[in-house]
């Protein structure tokens, strides 16, 4: 059973972190999952206000992004989606913000040339969860920036995820928690897989809450 949280109104909420190197596109996701959520009228999630960014001159986040969805389907459910700061400096406000995270969605840039800064993302990611982090807290990858060239392919980040311990061989009995990867853009205009992959990343939580008997 997935750990939740109830408010003073019986209201349930989850909270969902997305984590990854400065730059990879966590609040670009976040912002243009808010952007299509308002837009389709057919939506499972609704914005509760807008997101709460806060950032430095150059877009950069300082100290994280905050945002409420509510669900359409289960009207008790609210999703508390929060963005890490990427930047170096903020490394001892990521371990505050991903505190009590029920999902983490981990934000790749997909560029070769980023490789290493997203792999000492994921390792910073490990060493603030108890091991293996895909045991303890859902795991799910975006594979950003699929609009751009020169981009590690999605099996090459399989063997990364694989090398650092959170992506398991098909015979290993942990290899049900292998975590989804999503190849996405992150750009409004030109976005692609975002809504799609949000709905992945809530469908156990709608599931476990239909489960309580809530409807
Ligand atoms: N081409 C392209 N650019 C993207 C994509 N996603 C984000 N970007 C750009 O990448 C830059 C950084 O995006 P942000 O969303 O601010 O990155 P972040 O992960 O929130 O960074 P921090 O807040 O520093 O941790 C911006 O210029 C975005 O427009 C994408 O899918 N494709
Ligand atoms: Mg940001």
């Amino acid at each position: 059973m997935m750990p939740m949280r109830k408010t003073e109104t019986g209201d349930i909420y989850y909270k969902i972190v997305y984590w990854g190197t400065s730059g990879s596109g966590k609040t670009t996701a976040v912002d243009t999952l808010f952007q299509l959520a308002l837009k389709d009228p057919d939506a499972s999630i609704i914005p509760m206000g807008d997101l709460t960014k806060i950032s430095t001159p150059t877009g950069a986040t300082n100290y994280f992004d905050r945002g409420i969805l509510k669900s359409k389907v289960n009207e008790k459910l609210f999703y508390h989606l929060y963005t890490v700061a990427g930047q170096t400096r903020f490394q001892p406000l990521r371990n505050k913000v991903l505190f009590g995270a029920d999902a983490i969605i981990l934000v790749v840039d997909g560029q070769l040339d980023k490789l290493e800064a997203n792999k000492e993302s994921l390792n910073e990611l490990k060493n603030l969860v108890d091991l293996p982090l895909v045991q303890k807290i859902p795991l799910f990858v975006m594979l950003n920036k699929q609009d751009l060239p020169n981009l590690i392919s999605k099996q090459e980040w399989i063997d990364v995820l694989g090398e650092l311990g959170v992506y398991f061989p098909k015979n290993h009995t942990l290899s049900s928690k292998n975590p989804p990867i999503f190849e996405t853009v992150a750009l409004a205009d030109i976005q692609q897989n975002i809504y799609e992959s949000f709905n992945k990343f809530i469908e156990n939580f709608e599931k476990s809450f239909k489960n309580l008997g809530y409807h």
